[in-house]
């Protein structure tokens, strides 16, 4: 498997907006003395990986002063916002750390010096792929623009051996590789074998009297591990702060039973180790599944549990007691992953460090805020009392008790029915005991917040309707945002340059002047040299898809581009039926003046996922045939392109021209895809759905494609049982298109492949594809359309890159800290 690679046309270092690049004789220096000495090479024999390494380091060397002037210029009083998430989607450090340091102009001088290209080892840094998708990827972002805003922050996580899978497609099918991310090792992280705690589970808890007629709680634990830490440095724009991203690795407290081991029991000796160690082993590829196992639960415990007891070390080192935590602390639960940590705290407070129970709740209470993912019930997290019970025993005794008094307190505010009971109790009875994690993080936490101000209002409306009408102040939106460090100055150092020549240099700032753009829009000279970019970065992608699929693409075509997790609800197979509809009219009236177009996909499906695993190889059989027939080439193309990741989606944002975000209506939360490709220019063809709403706003309803059924529609169309049956009588192209592929006529050595997945749209459709499939169809032939009248087109996507700076993350961040952390913002 081929890894992305980052070969730039033109160096980007005017894209960071340094003056000419000075000859930096330090740099080269420090490069030669970490290939010797810290990599152990000599100039002549060292391959790109050790250059890489080398070069790595020497600019690790001045993060690491940045990274101590940030610790120690932080005062011991500072307020603190601290990440928690499972996961930390980052891609790869290297050049956007150099980006970020403003640097890139010396570090690609010294190595031309020595005769080496940086785009060339840049690409070979693997990826960190510690995170599944959005939820992960938002996490790193947040990263970034915590540091760009100088806040103090820690990212608290996992640092899982293996990262999410690597993706082949073998025949069409998915097959999952292991992503050993760290077997060349890992030149941006620091051990800390010092910072390390101890974290139990199972067992049971001894109830001892106080002569004060008070009850201890003791746990008497059956397995202790080992967290360590390892630090990664987060640097924020121009080097400006640089925050800390503590992961946590599982270790056994007695590695080596040696007495086994000498015994000639080799494997019964570290047995003990193996399973401890599993708990930091692999990311768990689901994304909006649960994985429902017991490692999962340890994985969520185990992080939570040592972050929690980190910060409140530090806080203790300073304070004679935690009164002051919530002044000095925030602690943001990215999903209900960490949710467990409203129990934990309460037990670390109450049972460890005697605090009365009433106080650590209103200091928990306050130190803790939730963020809500996924209103999809399936990813809603439940565990089942029973497993509970045996990992964490003293915890479901605390959340009974966290229940009991919840459900007091509404007892005591007035008259509670059996059915409120019901509906907010965090034991779920309905099928099998189980917690609900959602309410245990909305109980436990100060502020409550949604994604997109869609998402947040069906929050407020569905799931949490009878929490919200409880504490109507808790939930809050706060609409996603993507960096545009990584999104624009390093995705597209081209464009980059040209806005920057467009605007002035202080667009490299702040992403609201980008609004400056509005000024040149009707300028043809502008125009023609924005065009000239992204042809660029569309003929850099027509070579990687040509490299990964071998499917030859004009650059000229409008390249049509989904990339996401593969997932019913995102929708792919909508593109996919058009695809095939497409293809057939264009069979039919050959001689038509068809828009040339490339779909381009990517993106993984979760292993246990069947149906997405299928749509792939939808996309793939789609893709053998079209891609072979004569009668389309020059106007219909297909490619899947493998293992896609940060890198990829590095590549294939900035050379987009239409952007698919085709989600039921009210399923997807935000989006966050939709904002990097209409920041680079593409046009969003899309449904009324999470951020989509807002990105309408900002760019005005004439610049976007909107589609479909809303959110209230979709889920009252989804009330009537033939709606699926009756939106394909109604369609003779869906019906058409239906039994094509639903007979075979794309996979002829398996005509029945897909009988399956037609079945299901016209049975059920719980997606509503086939409700929208029309609208969408139109949709699609009006930018047919439009792309014949490019001087239209280019004006849309130019208002598009102009208009969207308010999805920086910076925006959200600031957002943030004001509503939710009250922390200042630098
Ligand atoms: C995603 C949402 O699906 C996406 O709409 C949103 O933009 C993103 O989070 C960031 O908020 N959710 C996940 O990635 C996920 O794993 C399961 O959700 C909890």
């Amino acid at each position: 498997l081929k890894d992305a690679t980052l070969a730039h046309e033109a160096p980007p270092e005017a894209a960071a907006g340094a003056a000419q690049p000075r000859p930096d004789p330090d740099m080269r220096e420090a490069i030669l003395a970490k290939l010797r000495f810290a990599v152990g090479r000599d100039v002549s024999a060292a391959r790109d990986h050790d250059w890489y390494v080398a070069t790595a380091l020497a600019v690790r060397d001045r993060v690491v002063e940045r990274w101590l002037d940030s610790i120690a210029r932080t005062g011991p009083e500072k307020k603190h916002v601290y990440y928690f998430s499972l996961e930390f989607l980052i891609g790869r450090l290297f050049f956007d750390t150099v980006s970020n340091l403003n640097i890139v102009g010396e570090v690609r001088q010294a190595l031309a010096g020595l005769g080496v290209d940086l785009d060339r080892i840049r690409a070979v840094e693997p990826d960190a792929a510690l995170g599944n998708g959005g939820l992960g990827r938002l996490a790193a972002c947040f990263m970034e623009s915590l540091a760009t805003l100088d806040i103090p922050a820690f990212g608290y996580g996992i640092r899982y051996d293996y990262g999410l899978f690597r993706q082949a497609i073998v025949d069409g099918w998915q097959h999952e590789i292991p992503e050993d991310w760290l077997s060349f090792g890992n030149p941006w992280e620091f051990e800390r074998p010092d910072i390390k705690y101890l974290v139990r589970f199972g067992g049971s808890v001894e109830m001892v009297g106080r002569p004060d007629g008070t009850i201890q709680h003791i746990w008497h634990s059956a397995e202790t591990v080992v967290a360590v830490a390892f630090d990664t440095p987060m640097v924020g724009w121009r080097g400006r702060r640089v925050n800390t991203l503590r992961l946590w690795s599982a270790r056994a407290a007695d590695p080596l039973v040696l007495e086994a081991f000498n015994r000639g029991d080799h494997v019964g000796a570290v047995a003990d180790r193996m399973r401890v160690e599993a708990i930091s082993r692999v990311l768990y590829p689901s994304d909006a599944t649960p994985a429902g196992q017991e490692l999962r639960l340890r994985q969520e415990f185990f992080f939570t549990s040592a972050s929690l007891q980190d910060l409140l070390r530090r806080h203790r080192e300073r304070h004679p007691d935690f009164s002051n935590l919530p002044d000095h602390g925030a602690i943001q639960l990215n999903d209900t992953h960490p949710a467990i940590a409203v129990a934990e705290l309460m037990r670390l407070l109450v049972d460890e460090h005697n605090v009365r129970w009433d106080e650590a709740w209103r200091i928990t209470t306050a130190t803790l805020n939730y963020t809500n993912h996924t209103l999809m019930p399936e990813a809603l997290e439940t565990w089942p009392v029973e497993l509970m019970e045996r990992v964490l025993p003293r915890h479901i005794q605390i959340i009974y008790l966290i229940n009991f008094l919840h459900l007091e307190s509404l007892a005591k505010n007035g008259e509670i029915s059996a059915d409120l009971v019901r509906q907010v109790s965090l034991i779920d009875e309905s099928h099998g005991r189980r917690v609900r994690m959602g309410p245990l993080a909305f109980i436990g936490s100060r502020r409550v917040n949604g994604v997109s101000a869609l998402h947040t209002e069906l929050m407020r409306k569905t799931v949490f309707s009878d929490l919200h009408a409880l504490y109507p102040d808790r939930i809050t939106n706060k609409t996603n945002g993507i960096t545009f460090r990584r999104w624009l100055l390093e995705a597209n150092p081209d464009l980059t340059r040209l806005l920057v020549e467009a605007v002035g240099p202080q667009v490299l700032d702040d992403a609201e002047a980008l609004s400056g753009l509005e000024r040149v829009v009707g300028d043809p000279a502008f125009r023609d040299r924005f065009v000239a970019v992204r042809r660029r970065n569309k003929e850099r992608l027509a070579q990687e898809i040509a490299a990964r699929t071998g499917v030859k693409v004009d650059p000229a075509a409008l390249f049509d581009v989904q990339i996401k997790r593969i997932h019913e609800y995102k929708r792919q197979h909508l593109n996919l039926l058009e695809t095939a509809a497409l293809y057939a009219a264009i069979k039919a009236e050959p001689n038509r003046d068809w828009t040339p177009r490339v779909k381009i996909f990517a993106g993984k499906a979760a292993s246990s996922y069947v149906v997405a695993k299928l749509i792939i190889k939808l996309a793939y059989d789609l893709a053998q045939v079209i891609n072979n027939d004569p009668d389309v080439r020059g106007r219909l193309a297909v490619a899947f392109l493998p293992n896609y990741n940060v890198s990829l989606a590095e590549i294939i944002i900035p050379a987009a021209d239409l952007s698919e975000q085709i989600s039921t209506a009210g399923l997807e939360a935000s989006g966050t895809g939709n904002m990097k490709l209409a920041l680079n220019g593409a046009i969003t063809i899309g449904t009324l759905d999470g951020a989509n709403v807002e990105i309408r706003e900002q760019v005005g309803p004439e610049n976007i494609t909107i589609f479909g059924l809303t959110a209230p529609e979709a889920l009252a169309r989804k009330a009537e049982p033939d709606h699926a049956s009756r939106a394909i009588a109604a369609s003779p192209r869906l019906a058409s298109v239906l039994d094509a592929i639903g007979s075979g006529a794309f996979s002829p050595d398996d005509p029945g492949r897909f009988a399956g997945l037609v079945g299901g749209l016209r049975d059920h459709d719980p997606f509503l594809v086939t409700d929208d499939f029309d609208a969408y169809w139109e949709a699609q032939r009006g930018l047919d359309e439009l792309w014949h009248r490019p001087e239209e087109w280019w004006r849309k996507s130019l208002l598009n890159v102009a208009r969207v700076g308010w999805f920086s993350s910076d925006r959200t961040i600031r957002e943030y800290a004001e509503e939710i952390w009250r922390v200042p913002v630098g």
